[in-house]
């Protein structure tokens, strides 16, 4: 080889300062095509995570042979959303160069952190969903585990949202703008994907009856690869996302007169399917280019699975050994009958026996047992879009029904209950059903949220089939999460117990006994006001508002939803707003409470709420007579970056849903692993967090689920008698009504006061707003006395461990996937 060709094979592999430098000045002139002294910050981006890349390439492909090499068996994540966010720092830091890197940035006069400022955040999902997928890839990517993820790569990720009067305003996020470094497009990675046409019947060689899919449209699915780097840099698995091109005939077809425009818009059309990311997070009611994009995406990821496991194999029957598929949700489910036609009407195989590897191969996570979150398509549109995936499913369907009639199972009333279609009214495809029943094993993503889920939405499959329901706890990454986010607790985490715990997470219980040292005590304190303090700097920079970092910051950062009760947490701040406008004379303990997360645009109750935190900060904000002791902050444009600002600088954590309705929650182990003590209801993994955290480092309020449940089961209750029998609620209340905060616009919280209470209700605000100051003032009390404070926050800390996503995805990989480590060999050994 050259030898200069060499030197510089062994640049891009440096991970020494000099090395660093030399090849960003590289990068900067020969890629990005810039001189130093032109280049902006966002150049500097470029630059330095286009060398980063390069240092990640040699171990990426390693990892791919190796995974080749020994036919290992792969996870394949199905997932709509994947909520990324921010690449640059979090690769440095699993390479374990982010030091070499700072320094040689410092070196050419810039700063790292305005470097990694300039990075889009990739936000291709909504909430805790898309973000659990993200926690799992950096989790199987450090683990060993050979994981693939499997996506849509949106041109327009969730919107930027804005606040105009107070209320949000939705804008385009342009995160591909100015070009995604970290991707390598794949041009011939490319599959089709068909839409719409119809069914042909005819007899196959033996004379079998056999059906192809004809006259159907065609878009192409052409792949997009992203490493994902591991912790320590050993394994670099790939998330691949598929982008719609149109079908070569278009560039190649001559057309006449009229046909050429209209081939050129038909163009146009079938790219809109990787276009943008549908903002719901509860499901799309109806929506044929939502259901396109599901079976888009899914079709691709089946076909690209196939052809991966076809250059090992010739016979289907292995395909459960080598491959197994997660549904994450229903989105992907549609990939059930994807794979039955691809093995039935594309590779011949008889129906029993792709039923069977069908099922053995996929898997399923439920995420809500909300009952308008679980899709249900139109027949009339499944019919037209996908023909044959219908057929399917009304076979898949007769099959099960009629086996289950022959063993005597239940009356037709259950029966129904099982089907795949919906009979009601106008007929619709159960999606949860149909993940039921072609996947091996169902899970939940916290104990409670699996308890009831075969009490409820599964309870018939449950009795049917009683050992495919199981549980998976969610878990969090604590490199993202703790590491990264949090420099300053990590620093001295680790000058304790040293590092191990940032790849086994559980080894962070030997903080357990520092909570006890006063010295540490004080240490952590300093580091969650160096937390504060930056966050405070952001609430300047992106409100104006000024907040005082020795109050409690008070968070609750997540999708607006009245489920979550953000409204309940907003009558809490007015009625302590009342109660310091009472008692000037009382010292009170400083709060600040401090809101992020958007709303689904077209949800208007959400909306509403979103504009009444405003209205009572702009109230609140700017009243002497609560002398800077409450301040109210919502922070707009939640996104994975703000959350990594937010969380380490959290005093208390909000986890007030309604019980039974959060599935499980993950910010709630965000933030009580940077030691905030959580305010919370008995919902989802809440439940585990107080048994891992005891019972005395928490405060937990309200109703229970069972409560809730009979509640609801006896009828509900009176909201009025509740109101009228407490004061501060019903003061704060009128209030509201009476346009104390909406002196412009009397009537607007209306809908909301309605709600409250000829609405019935229905998420128990008033019923647990009692409870809830109860905790509040408890929590205020506490923080009075810095000491007892900290030792609480250390304990919480110290008992997260077991929240790691590296604990889950490992229980995964063992009681589901039946995947194993890899360990990758590395050709390019030597240049370390
Ligand atoms: O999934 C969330 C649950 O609400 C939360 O409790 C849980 O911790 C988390 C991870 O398991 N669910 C979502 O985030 N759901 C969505 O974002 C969503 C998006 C599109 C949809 C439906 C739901 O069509």
């Amino acid at each position: 080889m050259d030898a200069r060709y060499k030197s510089r094979e062994i640049e891009r592999r440096s991970l020494d300062v000099d090395g660093l430098k030399r090849s960003f000045l590289e990068w900067l002139v020969y890629s990005v095509g810039k001189d130093a002294r032109a280049a902006t910050r966002r150049d500097w981006f470029h630059t330095v995570a286009l060398a980063v890349r390069d240092r990640v390439v040699d171990r990426w492909m390693d990892t791919t042979r190796s995974y080749y090499h020994e036919d290992a068996k792969r996870v394949y994540y199905l997932s709509l959303e994947f909520l990324i966010g921010r690449l640059l720092t979090n690769s440095l830091s699993n390479l374990g160069i982010i030091n070499e890197c700072r320094q040689a940035l410092d070196r050419l006069g810039l700063s790292m952190d305005d470097v990694a400022d300039s990075e889009p955040d990739a936000a291709l999902g909504n909430g805790g969903l898309g973000r659990l997928a993200a926690c799992f890839l950096d989790s199987m990517a450090s683990q060993g585990l050979p994981g693939y993820g499997y996506g849509i790569r949106y041109e327009f990720g969730l919107f930027e949202q804005r606040f105009e009067h107070g209320w949000q305003v939705e804008y385009p996020e342009q995160w591909l703008q100015f070009g995604n470094p970290w991707e390598f497009a794949r041009p011939e990675v490319l599959y089709p994907v068909q839409f719409y046409g119809r069914v042909e019947e005819f007899r196959d060689s033996v004379g079998e009856r056999a059906y192809r899919w004809v006259d159907a449209d065609r878009v192409l699915a052409m792949a997009y690869d992203t490493p994902v780097v591991g912790y320590g840099g050993d394994t670099i698995n790939t998330l691949r996302l598929w982008s719609a091109r149109a079908t070569r005939d278009f560039n190649f077809g001559h057309f006449n007169d009229g046909a050429y425009m209209k081939a050129v818009e038909q163009k146009i059309l079938s790219e809109n399917l990787s276009r943008v990311l549908y903002p719901n997070d509860a499901t799309e009611t109806g929506k044929e280019l939502r259901f396109k994009q599901e079976y888009f995406f899914t079709s691709a990821s089946l076909q690209d699975i196939l052809r991966r496991y076809l250059q090992h194999h010739t016979s289907f029957d292995n395909l459960p050994n080598k491959a197994a598929i997660q549904l994450n949700d229903t989105h992907p489910a549609i990939g059930i009958a994807e794979l039955m036609r691809l093995l039935v009407d594309q590779h011949a195989l008889r129906w029993d026996a792709a039923w069977e590897i069908t099922r053995a191969t996929f898997a399923y996570t439920n995420h809500t047992l909300l009952p308008e979150a679980l899709e249900a398509w139109p027949v009339r549109m499944v019919e037209r879009v996908l023909p044959r995936h219908m057929q399917i499913i009304y076979e898949i369907n007769a099959k099960f029904l009629n086996r289950s009639k022959a063993r005597g199972t239940g009356d037709n009333a259950k029966l129904s209950r099982l089907s795949l279609i919906d009979e009601r009214g106008d007929r619709r495809v159960r999606m949860g059903n149909l993940a039921f029943l072609g996947s091996h094993k169902v899970n939940g993503v916290s104990a409670l949220h699996t308890d009831l889920m075969k009490q409820t939405v599964f309870a018939d499959f449950h009795e049917e089939f009683p050992d495919r329901i199981n549980n998976k706890t969610n878990g969090i990454t604590p490199r993202r999460w703790l590491k990264q986010a949090n420099p300053a607790l990590s620093e001295l985490i680790t000058s304790r117990i040293g590092e191990g715990w940032i790849s086994d997470l559980e080894q962070i219980g030997a903080l357990k006994e520092k909570a006890d040292d006063l010295v540490f005590r004080e240490e952590f304190r300093r580091a969650k006001r160096k937390n504060k303090k930056r966050l405070a700097a952001y609430i300047a920079r992106q409100t104006g508002d000024e907040v005082q970092v020795d109050s409690i910051f008070d968070v609750q950062v997540k999708r607006m939803h009245e489920y979550k009760r953000q409204l309940l947490n907003v009558l809490h701040t007015v009625a302590l707003y009342n109660e310091m406008r009472d008692n000037p004379t009382v010292s009170w303990v400083p709060v600040t409470k401090i809101f992020a997360g958007k709303a689904a645009p077209s949800y208007h109750m959400a909306k509403l709420i979103i504009k009444l935190i405003n209205d009572v900060a702009k109230v609140v904000n700017h009243d002497p007579s609560v002398h800077d002791n409450l301040k109210v902050v919502y922070l707009p444009n939640y996104n994975v970056t703000a959350a990594e600002i937010i969380i380490p600088a959290a005093d208390i954590s909000e986890q007030i849903s309604t019980a039974g309705m959060e599935a499980s929650g993950t910010g709630n182990m965000k933030l009580a692993l940077n030691g905030a003590l959580t305010i919370g209801t008995l919902d989802g993994a809440n439940v585990e967090i107080r048994e891992h955290v005891g019972p005395d480092n928490i405060f937990i309020f309200g109703m229970t689920a069972d409560e809730v449940n009979d509640l609801r089961a006896s009828g509900g209750f009176n909201p009025r008698e509740v109101i009228a029998s407490n004061p501060s609620l019903k003061r704060a209340l009128d209030m509201i009504s009476t346009g104390v905060f909406s002196p412009d616009d009397r009537n607007r919280y209306h809908p909301i006061l309605q709600a409250l209470t000829d609405g019935g209700d229905h998420f128990l605000v008033t019923a647990d707003f009692a409870d809830y100051c109860r905790a509040q003032d408890a929590a205020m009390e506490l923080y009075r006395d810095s000491e007892e404070w900290t030792r609480k926050a250390i304990l919480n800390t110290a008992s997260m461990g077991w929240f790691s996503s590296d604990r889950t995805v490992n229980e995964y990989a063992k009681e589901i996937w039946d995947v194993h480590p890899v360990k990758p060999v590395h050709e390019g050994e030597g240049f370390r």
